[in-house]
């Protein structure tokens, strides 16, 4: 009985996943010549979710990357951030035979069964951002524990190593943002024992959720010192809380943000200093990682080398898995330098 039910949804909610694909296929375009000689080029990428510009800002970079070497490239995600979200999009897209599928994960596991039978039917699999248990390589933006570090030394450093700062995140489920959160609980322990996480909230990649996650942590903790929000959303929309509360200037935030959403906090005092790294040449390197993949220049193994058009050479770690380098700390003195 309840099998039967669930499949009932999931063949609905997979024939709405296939027209969502036909037209976001039709929609964002690709040079036509999508299958590259012999070559399956067609690519598509599965952010955590629609609307957040973190992502807009990857699959730009995935879409010209993609589009530069001949390939389709496609776009398709859930509306909102969720474990399950993702795996109707992928069954589609498996069926639909393209090359392959760049995902940054909302979950390390949920969508492994749907990912494993696109790998089995030839789809290149190939993580972004935040990965999963299953996949044949992973691009990661940088290392969690350079993250952590960046973010805690800002924060140390701010609070002259003493205080309470809160942690406010993303998607509960989220691989990236639960190892990061891991590393910067251990790395304060260690580096600045004087400060206390107090506690850990989550927006889910949207923005109200992510501001009343701030506005909570406030009327919870008012002698709170300090907000670590190692996710966009939360950062910006935590950001947005303070800049117009009776604790702006008083309680240090920072965290990765993107600078087109921080700049006004920048300016107005709220916030001095965040970090991230480039989301569009994340996307544009997970494109010419599933390239790789689909030619047979890589498999994944460590050692394995490849070039990503204007990013140059990169070569394949530990775990199949290539890294775009340190993240960019952004305050008053370079914002302005930046678009994403
Ligand atoms: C959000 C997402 C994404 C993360 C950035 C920093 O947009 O959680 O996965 O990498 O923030």
């Amino acid at each position: 009985m309840i099998l039967g039910r669930h499949g009932r949804v999931a063949a609905i909610t997979a024939v709405a996943v296939a027209a969502a694909i036909t037209l976001a296929g039709c929609s964002s375009g690709g040079s036509g010549g999508s299958t590259g000689g012999s070559h399956n080029y067609k690519i598509a990428f599965v952010p955590k979710s629609l609307g957040n510009n973190y992502f807009k800002a990857s699959d730009e970079g995935g879409s010209a990357a993609v589009k530069g070497f001949g390939g389709t490239y496609s776009e398709v995600a859930p509306a909102t951030a969720s474990p399950t979200g993702q795996v109707p999009f992928v069954q589609t897209l498996t069926q639909q035979r393209v090359g392959a599928i760049a995902i940054a994960a909302d979950d390390p596991q949920a969508a492994c069964s749907a990912l494993n039978a696109a790998m089995k039917a030839g789809v290149k699999v190939v993580t972004f951002d935040s990965d999963t248990n299953c996949r044949d390589a992973f691009v990661n933006q940088a290392t969690p524990q350079g993250i952590a570090k960046t973010l805690v030394d800002l924060t140390g450093k701010a609070l002259n190593g003493k205080g309470k700062v809160a942690i406010e995140s993303g998607g509960p489920n989220a691989t990236n943002l639960n190892l990061w959160i891991k590393y910067i609980k251990q790395d304060l322990a260690k580096s600045y024992p004087g400060i206390t996480v107090v506690d850990t909230v989550y927006g889910n990649d949207d923005a109200q959720q992510s501001l009343d996650a701030a506005t909570g942590l406030l009327q919870k903790y008012p002698d709170l010192n300090g907000i670590i929000a190692p996710d966009t959303v939360a950062v910006a929309n935590a950001a947005r809380y303070l800049s117009t509360s009776q604790y702006k200037g008083k309680v240090y935030l920072t965290g990765l943000g993107l600078p087109s959403e921080m700049r006004t906090y920048i300016k107005d005092g709220t916030v001095k200093q965040f970090a991230l790294w480039d989301p569009t040449n994340l996307g544009y390197l997970a494109a010419y990682t599933a390239k790789a993949l689909i030619d047979g220049t890589i498999t994944g193994k460590k050692g394995d080398t490849f070039t990503a058009g204007k990013l140059g050479k990169f070569t394949v770690g530990a775990d199949h898995e290539v890294v775009l380098g340190p993240p960019t700390v952004f305050d008053s003195s370079n914002i302005d330098k930046y678009s994403f």
